[in-house]
């Protein structure tokens, strides 16, 4: 395939930098600690890794309210630090992609403290600033994905400002171009440090409507569609007005042709919106926008094969030359052994769940630990730190769950800090699952990852192929992968039960590595034992 192409099919490991591991032990993950622990990435044979941020901040959102968009956080490390990242992750053969969160700063930015200070100063126009109405109420009825409304009063410049997320989050008015031209600036600084491309946090939150109309109410609510859950009023809102604006395109375009000016680099958009779907046809179709979107449809509650069948059938029909790239958990929903495997999650689920993801079309991201088939640290309300999972407590227990250490090895601190105590804790539950377990056991969900990684890679049909539904119910799915005149028949069943698929086509099995559960033929039957999967080839 052609080299700067990689990313079409690419698996993309998600690092959360401050749970990954703690190389100086004042408890909390740092750059050098991913550096030290490439080689495990790479074992895993995946592509590249996407870094969550590491940027200065004040840490009111762990990183996604950046200070200084080129530098690097004292708690993570030192430029040179991330220069000995990439060369090392260059080294290993891994791409390094970075987390970047353009639609706000922090509150802390220069920018920000510049623009508050006044109505005509250099930066006044760089955030989103809006008068009270008149009698002192906020400007409009949108609101903040974390709670509340979405304006915050500025005693000082007697105005409000817009946050989508925290109030220690301003917005940036892409409507300015000078905030435009000011965050591509900060886009090229990292291309020319040698990254290979970008997860774009909230790649559709970027432009707002300068009328700023009120958001109608939302007639049909569904779960998770937008990544916030019931317990919000966020989700009943049509969303029509603070987000996914038409504007966001021409951004789009011109975030690409600096791309361009990098062969090789590539970009992932997380789409948090009504019609997703839609967004991420409209975001990578043409070449001329993203490389790639992901959006929350396989973050949600839902785990069913119909859900999973919808979601790429809907997806399939409308992205024309577009590419897709699926995340089934990262460092803000419930991990995925747990939000789709319940409280009994199990290796056997976690297996079904990552042959699933990584044979579907698309690339995929991967998150740390998913690898080990973590389930969902349980913490007590004492132990939060997420402000959104303090502020929606007991309804929601936030994100801070899927965000603990990874567990190395099964000791006191799981092998990830010598320090006495971590940002979060390290999950019992978690080191009896810890690397070094897992490594020394032939038949666990971390060889089964590293079996199967090997598996796609020996298969273009995973990577290229077109896909097509043949049969799904809630808990088993069949669909076939086509490259060039190659047909790969794929089934599996999610569900504790015994299932067996009747078929007319002629199968001749392949032979799936050790560490995965496997299906078998018997006659005109597919046989699927619990949690198994089975691959054929089609004999045409
Ligand atoms: O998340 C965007 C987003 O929409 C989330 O707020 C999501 O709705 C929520 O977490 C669901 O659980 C991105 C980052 O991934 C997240 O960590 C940041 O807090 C957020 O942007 C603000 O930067
Ligand atoms: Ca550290």
């Amino acid at each position: 395939t052609n080299n700067q192409e990689w990313w079409r099919g690419a698996i993309i490991y998600q690092v959360y930098p401050r749970s990954f591991f703690d190389s100086n032990n004042d408890g909390i993950g740092d750059l050098p600690g991913v550096t030290a622990k490439m080689d495990y990435i790479a074992s895993l044979g995946v592509d590249a890794i996407w870094l969550s941020p590491f940027f200065t901040s004040p840490m009111k959102d762990f990183g996604y309210d950046v200070s200084d968009y080129c530098d690097i956080d004292p708690i993570f490390g030192t430029l040179a630090d991330f220069d000995e990242l990439i060369q090392s992750a260059h080294q290993c053969g891994l791409k390094v992609m970075i987390d970047q969160v353009l639609n706000h700063s922090s509150d802390q930015h220069p920018w920000f403290i510049e623009s508050r200070q006044s109505h005509d100063n250099d930066k006044a126009n760089w955030y989103v600033w809006a008068d009270a109405q008149p009698d002192g109420t906020v400007p409009n009825n949108w609101l903040s994905v974390f709670g509340g409304p979405a304006w915050h009063w500025d005693s000082r410049r007697k105005q409000y400002y817009l946050h989508n997320f925290l109030d220690s989050q301003p917005d940036l008015n892409f409507h300015n171009p000078k905030v435009v031209d000011a965050l591509l600036d900060t886009v090229e600084f990292w291309l020319k440090k040698g990254v290979d491309g970008f997860r774009l946090d909230t790649a559709n939150y970027y432009y707002h409507d300068e009328k700023l109309r009120n958001n109608p109410p939302k007639e049909k609510v569904v779960e998770g569609s937008i990544g916030v859950r019931l317990d919000n009023p966020y989700a009943y809102q049509l969303h029509l007005y603070d987000k996914s604006r038409p504007e966001n395109i021409t951004f789009l375009k011109r975030l690409r042709s600096l791309l361009d000016q990098y062969p090789g680099s590539t970009t992932v958009g997380e789409v948090g919106c009504d019609f997703s779907l839609d967004t991420m046809a409209a975001y990578t179709q043409g070449k001329d926008k993203l490389h790639m979107c992901y959006s929350f449809d396989l973050l949600t509650h839902d785990a069913s094969m119909t859900h999973i069948r919808t979601t790429m059938e809907t997806i399939e029909a409308g992205l024309g030359d577009g590419w897709p790239c699926w995340a089934i958990g990262n460092h803000d929903v419930e991990r995925v052994a747990t939000r789709w495997g319940g409280n009994h999650a199990s290796a056997a689920k976690s297996k079904v769940y990552m042959v699933m993801q990584l044979s579907l079309r698309g690339s995929v991201c991967l998150y740390q630990g998913e690898e080990l088939g973590l389930p969902e640290a349980e913490l007590e309300f004492e132990q939060l730190v997420d402000p959104f999972g303090i502020n929606f407590w007991p309804e929601f227990k936030g994100r801070d769950g899927c965000r603990t250490p990874m567990p190395w090895e099964n000791n006191k601190q799981g092998g990830f800090s010598k320090s006495n105590e971590t940002w979060l804790p390290i999950a019992d539950s978690h080191k009896l699952l810890a690397v070094s377990e897992q490594e020394g056991n032939r038949s666990s969900v971390l060889h089964a990852y590293r079996d199967f990684l090997h598996v796609r890679r020996a298969h273009p049909e995973l990577i290229h192929g077109d896909i097509e539904f043949i049969y799904d119910d809630e808990t088993t799915l069949v669909f076939t992968r086509n490259h060039q005149g190659k047909q790969l028949f794929i089934a599996l069943n999610t569900s504790e039960q015994d299932k067996i698929i009747p078929t007319e086509l002629t199968l001749s099995e392949l032979t799936l590595p050790e560490a995965i559960i496997c299906g078998y033929l018997d006659n005109r039957t597919v046989v699927l034992p619990p949690f198994s999967v089975f691959f054929a080839r089609i004999v045409l």
